[in-house]
């Protein structure tokens, strides 16, 4: 096992039975919604987890130590400081680890750390990709390169049309990375059920979805598999008012300047001060949507 890494006592139990596990990611804590929602949140998410038979694994990097397995005093240290702590990418690893520092994980560096601890299934709500504009700013997310190379399936709502999701999928099929519509044929756009761009594949049920990651592991491929989950109809926002908050929002970070890893949690929380509390309770229950198929598939990955 790796020296950095600390797994906790159940996580760690049930990944030596053959028991279903599903990662969880801290930076939607720290920097994807507002204190005291996203404790709330986080834990609601576990509790999901458990609802559906399977252990969660909530990873972070804390004072230095990779983390799979967090406590409740963990997630709330990380939901109280919010964007006060690092987001951490692969390139911010070595750093935290060396000066001992916290870090709340993107979907890369959960998926490295879950990837450590031997759990292959990760729950989110969206994942990074290539940026609007990305042609001239180059600003592609680490996630798409995470997806290429470490062997975790990520169970997501799609992206947000905060970024270019043409141009995302075209970079995932030249990575090789399978992206999955689980009961759509069409990329799911975060807020909304529909992108107007297809998925590779359609697959209707956990059992499925588990056939198809034991197939990639067969084929000894190292990357992961994208599985896009449409948020539920009911919570779903209308396409009108979120196309205009993420247009402002996008109008805004050009004026202010805003780069780099700053730019996709300015963008996430613009996108929810512009629409009240309404694209926060999408949010959370799309997240707890994904929590639950997640469970199902890892059960279904455990034989279960
Ligand atoms: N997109 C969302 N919600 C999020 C994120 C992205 O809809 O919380 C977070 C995830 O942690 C993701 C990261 O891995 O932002 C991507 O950041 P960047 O674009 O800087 O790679
Ligand atoms: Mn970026």
């Amino acid at each position: 096992m790796n020296q950095y890494l600390d797994i906790a006592p159940e996580v760690k139990a049930a990944l030596e039975a053959g028991r279903p596990v599903v990662a969880l990611e801290s930076t939607i804590i720290s920097h994807g919604m507002p204190y005291p929602k996203n404790v709330e949140t986080a834990l609601r998410v576990e509790q999901t987890i458990r609802d559906n038979g399977a252990v969660p694994a909530t990873i972070a990097v804390i004072g230095g130590r990779l983390k799979a397995g967090l406590s409740h005093e963990e997630i709330e240290h990380l939901g109280r400081a919010g964007r006060a702590v690092a987001k951490a990418s692969r390139r911010d690893l070595p750093a935290l680890v060396a000066r001992g520092a916290d870090g709340a994980t993107t979907v890369t560096t959960t998926m490295i750390i879950a990837h450590m601890a031997g759990i292959r299934i990760f729950a989110t709500g969206g994942i990074g990709g290539v940026h609007r504009g990305a042609e001239t700013t180059m600003d592609i997310s680490a996630d798409l390169e995470e997806l290429a190379q470490t062997p975790v399936m990520v169970v997501c709502a799609g992206a947000k049309s905060i970024l270019d999701l043409g141009l995302t999928l075209e970079y995932l099929e030249t990575k090789g990375v399978p992206v999955i519509g689980y009961g759509t044929d069409e990329l799911p756009a975060f807020y909304t059920r529909r992108s107007g761009f297809g998925v590779d594949y359609r697959v209707d049920s956990p059992e499925e979805l588990a056939a198809m990651f034991r197939a990639q592991r067969a084929l000894c491929y190292r990357g992961g598999m994208l599985v896009t989950n449409p948020i539920p109809e009911e919570y779903a926002m209308p396409k009108e008012v979120i196309d205009a908050a993420i247009e402002q929002a996008l109008r805004e970070c050009a004026e202010q300047g805003v780069r780099g890893k700053e730019t996709t949690p300015f963008l996430l929380a613009r996108v929810v001060e512009l629409t009240g509390g309404e694209s926060l309770e999408s949010n959370i229950r799309l997240v707890l949507n994904n929590a639950e198929l997640a469970a199902r598939t890892a059960r279904a990955l455990c034989g279960e």
